[in-house]
């Protein structure tokens, strides 16, 4: 078993809006929360936590509580806060769903969730109101923050004046949010997290942060994801540091922001610092206020993040996370040098983790001659680890252990330097720019198509080493089904995100006697072909 340098941390028992807003000081109330760059407005606060509590107060009166969930589905503005933080504040769950999300996939998710309430911002009210619609959500249920005819609206209920209830709760067994993840495999599941998985998680991130009250943190991680909502609308408002809002990611917006607000401190996906290391763009813009860029979600090339640091000057950390550990549990701290930026860190506090041989189930211990371990599955304990799958016994099971251990499905090896590296995946899921593939999910949409007989989705890698899902078909005889064909198809029916990006048409899909999917097979034949 390893356990983590750091000592451990108190973790209060507290709800996560006890934790962030209770202890805010004089000095903090006038300080700035968040930052709209699309209007230049600014939210300190002291004007937060009002509107926090009149939200929570308005959504108390019209009968929201412990028991209800609440869909909150929303690009990245200053009233997420707001929105996210009234309804723990209230007691109710949210679920937070990926602002791009089609009516089909919002309607999913909604249902599954249980949500009663919906929030969201009149763009995407055709789509959203048509998931509502689905799933019984009546129109005086569906809040639209900046308004529209028959729905309530954000400064409507702020200026009712309805107080803030008294809520009480256990936080270690309350769950907060649903966000959704495939986990190790099949289609997304509700991650259930509790207020004493999101307190802790911040609490294990404070001491591994170089992050203070002092920084200016662009906020262009999505805050429907449980990255960006542990450490943008958590962490860094724990921190009491500034948000810059970004609804979406745009390069030349994105350096545009960080050249405007002076912002220090960068919380990114692998792509961006792609783009970082070679975009010409880059050097058009003075960025030089950013001091540290945090990668996480995705495998980060060392050699790119290097090339990356050097151009802009600024030091290069990776965190490792995973939804169903709130997110994070590994992270390079900013107090060494000796850790590669191509490693995950070393583990946070109040955490222990286990190497799994995936052959044999043996734990490995052995660090070899050369200093490492070898490659086994990452067991993480903890108390950011999730309570469970929500409705789903079976797959809680398959997760995490009689022992309280999560089974990751990724492969790491640990360095005698106390940090670990992620070198491997055994489990299903598809990374596409940071955000989650299911491709049991993408396989039943593409097997609803009345010319595909069968059909297997992997992920491989692009020019850029970032990974991208293919379809592998087998197409109907003589249907004449187009690589085009098919990835229309399936563009027409999900976000961006999980669209299919290459298609090979095949014989026959490699499974087992069983009936399963070899996705190893498939890796093969692909690695065999470059
Ligand atoms: C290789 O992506 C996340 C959470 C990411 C995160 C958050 C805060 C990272 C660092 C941080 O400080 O959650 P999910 O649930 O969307 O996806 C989890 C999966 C992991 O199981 C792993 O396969 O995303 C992959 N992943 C990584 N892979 C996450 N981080 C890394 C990484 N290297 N650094």
């Amino acid at each position: 078993m390893f356990t983590s340098t750091h000592p451990d941390v108190e973790i209060p028992e507290l709800s996560v809006y006890d934790y962030l807003f209770a202890t805010l000081t004089d000095e903090d109330l006038g300080r700035v929360a968040l930052v709209d760059p699309a209007t230049g407005a600014e939210t300190t606060y002291g004007a937060l936590r009002m509107q926090i509590d009149l939200f929570a107060g308005a959504l108390a009166a019209r009968g929201v509580g412990l028991d209800t969930v609440v869909g909150l589905l929303c690009p990245n503005v200053p009233a997420f806060a707001t929105v996210f933080h009234g309804i723990l504040r209230a007691g109710a769950t949210v679920t937070t769903i990926n602002s791009l999300y089609t009516a089909g996939e919002i309607e999913k998710q909604l249902k599954d969730a249980g949500a009663t309430w919906l929030v969201t911002v009149s763009p995407l009210l055709p789509q959203a109101v048509a998931a509502a619609e689905a799933v019984g959500i009546p129109h005086e249920r569906v809040i639209v923050l900046d308004g529209a005819a028959g729905h309530p609206n954000l400064r409507e209920l702020l200026t009712e004046g309805s107080p803030a209830p008294e809520v009480s709760f256990d936080p270690a067994t309350h769950v907060a949010v649903l966000p959704y993840s495939s986990g190790t495999t099949g289609i997304p599941k509700g991650v259930m997290l509790s207020h004493r998985n999101l307190v802790a998680n911040v609490a294990q991130c404070v001491p591994n942060m170089n992050l203070d009250a002092s920084d200016r943190v662009l906020a262009v991680l999505p805050f429907f994801h449980i990255y960006g909502m542990t450490v943008l609308l958590n962490l860094a408002l724990r921190k009491r540091a500034s948000l810059v809002t970004m609804a979406k990611f745009d390069l030349v917006e994105f350096l545009t922001n960080i050249q405007k607000y002076q912002c220090t401190y960068l919380y990114i996906a692998p792509p961006i610092a792609v783009a970082l290391a070679k975009h010409p763009i880059v050097d058009q813009f003075d960025i030089s206020s950013v001091h540290t860029v945090f990668s996480g979600a995705a495998p980060l090339d060392g050699e790119t993040a290097e090339v990356a640091g050097r151009r802009i000057h600024a030091r290069f950390l990776q965190g490792y996370g995973m939804s169903e550990l709130s997110p994070v549990s590994h992270a390079m701290y900013y107090g060494r040098d000796d850790e590669p930026v191509s490693s995950v860190g070393g583990m946070l506090p109040n955490t222990v983790n286990k190497l799994v041989d995936t052959e044999t189930g043996e734990e490995i211990t052995e660090i070899g001659p050369d200093g490492v371990t070898k490659p086994g599955e990452l067991w993480v304990k903890g108390p950011n680890v999730m309570l469970g799958y929500l409705n789903k016994p079976d797959a809680t099971a398959e997760t995490l252990d009689a022992d309280g251990f999560l089974h990751t499905g990724d492969v790491a090896v640990y360095h005698e330097g106390g940090y670990f590296s992620i070198v491997d995946r055994v489990k299903e899921l598809i990374k596409y720019k940071g955000y989650q593939i299911a491709p049991a999910e993408l396989e039943a949409l593409l097997l609803s198509h009345p010319k595909v007989m069968d059909a297997a989705v992997i992920g491989v890698l692009d020019d850029d080493k970032q990974e991208i899902p293919k379809a592998f078909i087998v197409a109907a005889p003589e249907s004449g089904l187009t690589e085009d064909e098919v990835m229309a198809f399936v563009a027409e029916q999900v976000a961006p995100h999980k669209k299919v990006r290459r298609v090979e048409f095949i014989d026959a899909i490699p499974k087992s006697t069983a009936g399963k999917i070899l996705r190893k097979d498939l890796r093969a034949r692909e690695t065999a072909a470059v």
